[in-house]
């Protein structure tokens, strides 16, 4: 008999709603579930090809992996592995220090909500401040600007608020990635984006590719990449000139307005628009439409903290943003004041906290956590940093850290100095096969979940709980599982809070102690979860569809009590904005030969790492190739699926070329997170190359975050002997990197 289930997708913190259609205890198919969601009836291709996912076309584990005497990864009993991996990490911790033990928390990691809280509470009542995540490597620019400039607590404006609305550097249509962290909705992206035109809003897109969100602006501006600083200081200076900016915002919650004249000042339209090469007409009315804009977004998606200057782009941006009042004021209507928690909005500034510049520091630069976290481009260094303190046991949530922070030349050597690295996933990623252990843990449709990443990130009001669609396989674990097993065999009592970004864990009173002989059961930990909601847990429990609640209408309230205000150009920044000025016109990097830029760029029907063997993706993306612009490809003589090598001052892969009408000239565009670690010299059957082999965690990475460059590195681009047979690759097997060859 085929039953239909509801249930809701958790790839991405979208969690679209959908119903499954489930036969004798296996899954068949997926529909997207319109009857209660707020975004209607909705699944993107990974949504509706996650069941297939799920039943294993990619190699899914079914047992947990150990490494034997022989060096191998062999299977065993998940009891034996937890009770050699308690013991290992208890013995570590008594020599050592809790701060010798580090967590990396993936992407994959973010929709184990059960597993990322039970996380969270091992960390915390471990007491180490190693937490590293994608976060980190991701937009941790705009951490950065928080602690420097400063926040309003009640946030910026949604899209369908908006007159006029700018995003820079993020492709929400593919990505599906939305508010609060970017200006869209993330579940079916398009709707918000008419909804908001259909009241008059203009959208504004600076990319250096017209992306498929391009469909929806009325200004595209498209810049060589790095030079985000540059472009928002001329608007900024645009909007100074011209008087448009919003007086009554900036004098009542910000400092610093003449620190930013002084410094925008010499950043006139025509040098940025030199710059970046774009027409300065686009600057200017970009800046005009912001300055005449009643109720204004300008923000970004990981293009410009991924380039050069990923502090400043993200700062400049967000002083735009500022210098346009950007934010809900009070008397706002919230469209969502979230449903699990339901939290008031108060039009308030929160002083910049500068955390960076605190205790616990790292111990291999001069930075320390941002927003509770650790830079994940230094866990690498923080391995093999000579201190006593130095990590020793690393446990990868969710994650593939090795592929995602880049330079594998640098950063597998460094791996392979933990004393312990274990990895908690469905799949034998990267970082898997360096692991001590694999713990083979449940996958989504296996678990309880209940939609909290969501429940602020929906465009309205709306919960959903799930239980497991089908049963997780014998032997195999759920995360939260993990994480208080190791507890209990550590002798660590952990306390499971409902824990958020901008929480500190230990100032959150409510808690649930857990009992170290009692395993929890998973509906209760949800029902704790949700003992504050505005939807009781059964009412959750009866409609697994979801629930709207019809809630009172919530307003942005004024202060309660005199808050902060935003420093809108601190020292540093000004500082970072005079060495940019001073930069050629012309990126030095890119001279001698170094012709390209190539950039990031992400695809529609993979999520990172996962969906990788999707069959879409192997019909549609057997390799990334490296898309170019046709008069580009032309010049340097290339034809569609040419074989090409693509150099960095770092590293090469070879890859096959594609033209793009879509990319301006000058740039290369490729998706990360294809192929091994390190090419095998067959880019054919790697399936794509890793362009993390062009990165460097030893150069150029940025202040304070310590971001790689992922996006604008300098490259050239040369043909490679005939299809299939690349001539030479400069990074060896080992990792270890050699010489690039000369074009
Ligand atoms: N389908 C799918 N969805 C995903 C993911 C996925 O892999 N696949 N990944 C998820 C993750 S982890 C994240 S972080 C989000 C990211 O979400 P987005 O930020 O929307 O990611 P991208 O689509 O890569 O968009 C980055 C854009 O920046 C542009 N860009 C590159 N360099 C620069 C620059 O210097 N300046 C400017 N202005 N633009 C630049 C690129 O051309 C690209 O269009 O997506 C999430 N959603
Ligand atoms: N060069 C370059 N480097 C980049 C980027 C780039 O654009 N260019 N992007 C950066 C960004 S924004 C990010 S976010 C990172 C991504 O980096 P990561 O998140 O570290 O990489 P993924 O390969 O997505 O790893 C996710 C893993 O989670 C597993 N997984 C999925 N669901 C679950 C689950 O429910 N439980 C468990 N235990 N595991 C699960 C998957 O099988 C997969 O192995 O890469 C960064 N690195
Ligand atoms: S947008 Fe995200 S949550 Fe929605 S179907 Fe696609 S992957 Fe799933
Ligand atoms: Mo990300």
């Amino acid at each position: 008999m085929i039953e239909a289930v509801k249930t809701f997708c958790r790839n991405c913190s979208a969690l679209c709603a959908m119903e499954i259609e489930v036969e004798d205890g296996r899954m068949l198919r997926a529909r997207p579930d319109g009857s209660v969601s707020p975004y209607g009836a909705y699944l993107c291709p990974k949504g509706l090809s996650s069941i297939a996912f799920h039943n294993g076309a990619e190699d899914r584990l079914l047992q947990s992996l150990a490494r034997g005497p022989d060096g191998e990864l062999a299977p065993v009993e998940a009891e034996v592995a937890l009770d050699a991996i308690g013991a290992r990490l208890k013995t570590l911790v008594e020599a050592h220090g809790p701060r010798c033990v580090a967590v990396y928390h993936g992407t994959g990691a973010y929709r184990s909500v059960l597993g990322g809280l039970m996380e969270r509470a091992f960390v915390a009542a471990l007491g180490t401040p190693n937490f590293f995540s994608t976060m980190t490597i991701d937009q941790s620019a705009k951490w950065v600007t928080m602690a420097r400039m400063g926040v309003m607590a009640s946030g910026k404006n949604a899209l369908r608020d908006c007159d006029v609305a700018l995003l820079a550097g993020g492709n929400p249509l593919v990505t599906h990635q939305g508010a609060p962290f970017a200006l869209a909705e993330s579940g079916a992206p398009s709707r918000g984006f008419e909804a908001a035109r259909a009241n008059g809003c203009k959208v504004i897109l600076v990319d250096p590719r017209r992306t498929e969100t391009a469909r929806h602006a009325d200004l595209l501006i498209q810049p060589l990449p790095g030079h985000d600083a540059a472009i928002f200081a001329a608007i900024a200076h645009v909007l100074l000139r011209d008087g448009t900016w919003d007086r009554g915002f900036v004098e009542t919650w910000c400092n610093g307005l003449d620190a930013v004249r002084a410094a925008v000042a010499p950043f006139t339209p025509e040098l940025a628009a030199r710059r970046a090469d774009v027409p300065v007409e686009q600057i200017e009315l970009a800046a005009r439409w912001l300055g005449e804009g009643r109720r204004v977004y300008a923000g970004s998606g990981t293009g410009p903290s991924f380039s050069a200057h990923s502090n400043t782009n993200d700062h400049m941006i967000e002083l735009v943003n500022a210098l346009c009042g950007g934010y809900r004021r009070a008397g706002d209507r919230m469209r969502n004041p979230g449903t699990l928690r339901t939290r008031p909005a108060f039009e308030m500034a929160v002083a910049p906290t500068r955390s960076f510049e605190h205790e616990p520091r790292c111990l291999s630069a001069d930075t320390g956590q941002l927003l509770g976290e650790m830079p994940s481009a230094l866990l690498p260094a923080e391995i093999t940093v000579d201190h006593p303190d130095r990590i020793r046991a690393l446990i990868v949530l969710g994650g593939d850290p090795l592929m995602a922070v880049g330079d594998p030349g640098f950063a597998a050597p460094a791996f392979e100095q933990l004393d312990l690295l274990v990895c908690l996933d469905a799949r034998l990623n990267a970082t898997g096969r360096t692991a001590d252990y694999v713990l083979a843990t449940s996958q989504p449709f296996e678990r309880h979940e209940i939609s909290i990443p969501g429940d602020a990130l929906y465009p309205e009001p709306f919960a959903q709980y799930t239980r497991p669609v089908v049963a997780k396989p014998v032997g195999v674990l759920d995360d939260w599982e993990v994480y208080w097993a190791l507890a209990a065999r550590m002798g660590l009592p952990l306390t499971f809070k409902f824990w958020n970004y901008g929480l500190r864990f230990e100032d959150i009173p409510e808690g649930l102690a857990l009992s170290p002989t009692e395993k929890p059961d998973p509906e209760s930990l949800c029902r704790f979860l949700a003992s504050g909601s505005a939807v009781p847990f059964d009412d959750l429990l009866a409609c697994p569809q979801g629930v709207r609640p019809t809630m009172a209408d919530h307003f942005v309230q004024p202060a309660p009590i005199a808050g902060g205000r935003l420093e809108l150009m601190p020292v540093d920044v000004a500082r970072e904005l005079a060495a940019i000025l001073q930069e050629e016109d012309g990126d030095a990097q890119c001279s001698a030969g170094f012709r390209y830029r190539l950039i990031s760029r992400r695809v529609l029907h993979a999520l990172n790492g996962a969906f990788r063997g999707s069959e879409q993706v192997r019909r549609r993306l057997p390799i990334n190739y490296a898309y170019m612009n046709p008069a580009d490809m032309a010049r340097e003589g290339l034809a569609d699926d040419d074989w090409v090598e693509i150099a960095s001052h770092d590293g090469a892969v070879v890859t096959q070329a594609r033209a793009e009408d879509r990319l301006r000239p000058g740039v290369v565009s490729m998706t990360h997170m294809f192929g091994p670690l390190v090419s095998t010299g067959d880019p054919a059957a790697d399936g794509g190359a890793n362009v993390g082999q062009l990165t460097s965690l030893t150069r150029g990475l940025e202040p304070i975050n310590f971001m790689p460059r992922f996006s604008g590195i300098a490259v050239r681009v040369c043909r490679r002997g005939l299809a299939g047979k690349p001539t030479r690759f400069s990074v060896q097997q080992d990792g270890r990197k050699a010489t690039t060859p000369g074009p």
